[in-house]
C-alpha cells in the first residue's frame, strides 16, 4: 500500500478544489404535471413536459451548481382541457445544457444517459400524461428524480505527474492554452485543455490535469477526481521532474525514478487498465544544472522498470508495469525537445488508432465467418 498521510496541507488544498470546480452534481428534476381532461365534452388535458439534458461545449457544472442546487428543476404543466379548447395545450419541455462529457445517473446508480457529443441529449424526467377517460380525467403527476451528473473530460491526451513536475509549462509550450504556472505545488488546481495545432491544421486535445499526490488512488488530495479525467483519454503523457519531488517539509524527496514507480503504483491501484494504455514518459527540467547526470543514472533503467524494482521503494511495488512507446528529455520552460513530443504524440494517436481499427476490422470478418 501506497503511505497514506493526510497532511493539514491537503486538506486545506481539498477545500479550496471543492470550492472551484465541480465535476458531480445531484439534481432534482420534474416533469410538468399532466392538464385536466374535460369530462362534459371529452376534452383530454395536455401532457406535461419533460426534463431533458442536451450537452453544449460552452456549459460547466459549476454555473449549473450556482443556479440549481438546492432547487426543484421543473418542466411546464400541461394545459386543462377547456370549452374553447378541448385538447389541452402541451407543458413546454425544459432543455438543460450540460457540459459535453456528463453521464447521469439515477438515484439507485443506474446509467440513464451519457453525452459526449454536442447536442446529445438525455431524457430525465418524463412530463405527467394529461386527464382523459382512461385515467377519469385527471391529469397525473410527471416523473421525478434525483439525478446525478458526472463530468469526465475528454481530451486525446491526458497528463499525468506529482505536482510541480512541469505539466502546466508544458501544455503551455505545446498548445495555445494559458495555464498557470508556479513554483508551488497545486498551482492547478481544475484540469485543463489545451489544443496542439499542426502545420496541416490537424487538433490534437490534452488534458492538464491538477497534481497527484501518492495515495491519489485512494481518493488523497482528490485524487478520484483527477484520475477520472484521464480514463476517457488515448494516451498518457506522464511528466516528472529530473530532480524528484518532495509535497513538503515533512515528507521525503522522491528521486526521478521512484517517482515513476510511485505514478505506476497510483494508476495501477485506481484502475489497472489504465497501465494498457499507450504512454509517453516526459522527464522534465533537462536544462538544469546536474540534470544530464540525473538522466544518464536512470536512463536504462526507466525502458525496463519490471527489472529494476531494486530501485524501488517496496510500498511503491506494482504487480505490473508501464512499458514505455517513448521516452523524451525535455525543459518545457525553455521548449527544449517540444517538437519532438508533439510529433511523437500525433505519431503514436495515429498507431493506436489503425490497431483498433484492424482489430475492429478483423472482429468484424470474424463475425461473418462464423455466420457462414
Ligand atoms: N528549470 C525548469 N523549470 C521548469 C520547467 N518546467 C517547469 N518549470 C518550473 O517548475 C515550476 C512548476 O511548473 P508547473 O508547470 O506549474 O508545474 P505543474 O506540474 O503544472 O504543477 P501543479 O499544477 O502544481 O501540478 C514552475 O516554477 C516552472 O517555471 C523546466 O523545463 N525547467
Ligand atoms: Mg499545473
Amino acid at each position: 500500500m501506497v503511505f497514506v498521510t493526510v497532511s493539514h496541507f491537503c486538506k486545506k488544498f481539498t477545500k479550496k478544489y471543492q470550492l472551484r470546480f465541480v465535476d458531480s452534481l445531484r439534481l432534482n428534476v420534474k416533469g410538468g404535471h399532466g392538464g385536466n381532461g374535460y369530462p362534459k365534452y371529452g376534452g383530454i388535458g395536455g401532457q406535461g413536459g419533460c426534463v431533458q439534458f442536451e450537452a453544449n461545449e460552452k456549459n460547466s457544472l459549476n454555473a449549473l451548481a450556482k443556479k440549481y442546487r438546492g432547487i426543484a428543476i421543473k418542466a411546464e404543466s400541461g394545459e386543462d382541457s377547456s370549452k374553447s379548447r378541448i385538447l389541452g395545450r402541451r407543458g413546454e419541455d425544459l432543455k438543460i445544457k450540460v457540459p459535453i462529457g456528463v453521464t447521469i445517473f439515477d438515484e439507485n446508480h443506474t446509467k440513464i444517459g451519457e453525452l459526449n457529443e454536442p447536442g446529445d441529449t438525455c431524457l430525465a424526467a418524463g412530463g405527467g400524461i394529461g386527464g382523459c377517460s382512461g385515467n377519469n380525467f385527471l391529469g397525473t403527476k410527471g416523473q421525478s428524480h434525483v439525478v446525478t451528473l458526472d463530468l469526465k473530460l475528454i481530451a486525446d491526451v491526458g497528463m499525468v505527474g506529482f505536482p510541480n513536475a512541469g505539466k502546466s509549462t508544458l501544455l503551455k509550450a505545446i498548445s495555445r492554452a494559458n495555464p498557470k504556472i508556479a513554483s508551488y505545488p497545486f498551482t492547478t488546481l481544475r484540469p485543463q485543455i489545451g489544443t496542439i495545432g499542426y502545420s496541416d491544421y490537424r487538433q490534437i486535445t490534452v488534458a492538464d490535469l491538477p497534481g497527484l499526490i501518492e495515495g491519489a488512488h485512494a481518493n488523497i488530495g482528490m485524487g478520484h477526481k483527477f484520475l477520472k479525467h484521464i480514463e476517457r483519454t488515448k494516451l498518457l503523457l506522464m511528466v516528472v521532474d529530473l530532480f524528484g519531488f518532495k509535497l513538503s517539509a515533512v515528507h521525503r524527496l522522491r528521486t526521478c525514478i521512484q517517482n515513476i514507480y510511485a505514478l505506476n503504483k497510483e494508476l495501477e491501484l485506481y484502475d489497472n487498465e489504465l497501465l494498457d494504455r499507450p504512454c509517453i514518459l516526459l522527464l522534465n527540467k533537462i536544462d538544469e544544472d546536474g540534470a544530464q547526470s540525473e538522466y544518464d543514472q536512470i536512463k536504462e533503467k526507466i525502458l525496463d522498470l519490471k527489472s529494476h524494482t531494486n530501485d524501488c521503494p517496496e510500498e511503491l511495488l506494482s504487480e505490473r508495469y508501464l512499458e514505455f512507446d517513448d521516452v523524451h528529455v525535455i525543459s518545457a520552460k525553455n521548449e527544449i525537445g517540444i517538437d519532438n513530443v508533439k510529433t511523437s504524440i500525433r505519431e503514436l494517436l495515429d498507431k493506436y488508432a489503425e490497431k483498433t481499427e484492424n482489430l475492429s476490422t478483423d472482429s468484424n470478418s470474424n463475425i461473418k465467418e462464423n455466420c457462414g
